[in-house]
């Protein structure tokens, strides 16, 4: 399943980087974005992911997000979030990049994971920048306000046309162009800048493998494609890990 390389690598590769999507979450009982069933599939992005569709219906977004919210609030990480955080300690460093908003990997255990695209469970004002996290209601289905300045309330993601948070794209960069072994799972590769990283990986000389149950963007330059789901994969890599490491 797992060719003799990329078990090498498991073994003697000291930098691991890797970077997540939607599907690691999946198993969790959270849509994915562009699947068949996926959440693109009934909504439209740009009414549901940037600041203009915000402006044009606050309380529809918002509550799009509330219902979101109760989801992740209710999923468990599953094995693959598991596997990944009892790996941490075994490489020098392991830098987990995720473009998942639900903190599922920290639920698991992961640390210091840099989140491309914010989370889901903190908010902040759209015009003063102030957070509110804990006076939200996760049942207040209407845009709350600012009690600074008025402003409309929004969760703490990254939407489209939006900048990614500065210092987490800069440490995903070096974490990639340094690293021997570079893990790139359960992402369509469809959304940048996240979908360069593995590439700056390739180029700056990781082996890169890509772990997904379905064909990507990306399959066709990956040094190796393991079409499994994340939940067995990760195991398995971890497996190896174990057997073959000793924590640093
Ligand atoms: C399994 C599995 C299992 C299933 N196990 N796998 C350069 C080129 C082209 C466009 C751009 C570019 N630079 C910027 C852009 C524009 C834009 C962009 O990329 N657009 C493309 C769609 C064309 N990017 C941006 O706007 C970004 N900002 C930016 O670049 O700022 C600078 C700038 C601004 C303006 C102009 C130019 C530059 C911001 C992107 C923000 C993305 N936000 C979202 C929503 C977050 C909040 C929320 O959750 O509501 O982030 S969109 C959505 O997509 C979400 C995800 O993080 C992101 C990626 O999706 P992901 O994770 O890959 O999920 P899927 O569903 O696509 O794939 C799931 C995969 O899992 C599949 O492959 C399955 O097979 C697999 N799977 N089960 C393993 N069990
Ligand atoms: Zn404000």
């Amino acid at each position: 399943m797992f060719s003799q390389e990329f078990i090498e690598k498991i073994k003697t590769a000291e930098r691991l980087t890797v970077l997540t999507g939607a599907g690691v979450s999946a198993e969790s009982g959270i849509a994915t974005f562009r699947d068949p069933d996926g959440l693109w599939a009934q909504f439209n992005p740009q009414e549901m992911a940037s600041v203009d569709g915000f402006m044009s219906n606050p309380d529809l977004v918002w509550s799009w997000y509330q219902y979101r919210r109760e989801t992740v609030f209710k999923a468990k990480p599953n094995a693959g979030h598991f596997a990944m955080a009892e790996i941490q300690d075994y490489f020098d460093p392991l830098t987990l990049i995720t473009q998942n908003v639900d903190q599922l990997h920290q639920r698991a255990g992961s640390e210091n994971v840099l989140e491309l695209h914010g989370n889901i469970i903190e908010n902040h004002c759209l015009d003063c920048g102030e957070s509110h996290d804990d006076e939200i209601d996760i049942q207040n289905k209407e845009v709350p306000v600012c009690n600074f300045c008025g402003g409309k309330i929004r969760p703490s993601v990254v939407w489209f046309g939006e900048m990614l948070p500065e210092d987490v794209l800069y440490q995903a960069g070096a974490a990639s162009e340094d690293c021997d072994l570079f893990l790139t799972i359960g992402t369509s590769g469809e959304v940048y800048p996240a979908a360069g990283l593995p590439m700056i990986a390739q180029d700056y000389g990781a082996y890169v493998v890509e772990i997904n149950p379905n064909e990507t963007v990306y399959s066709n330059r990956a040094d190796e494609k393991i079409m499994l789901p994340f939940s067995q994969a990760m195991p398995m890599i971890a497996e190896i890990v174990k057997k073959y490491r000793t924590k640093v």
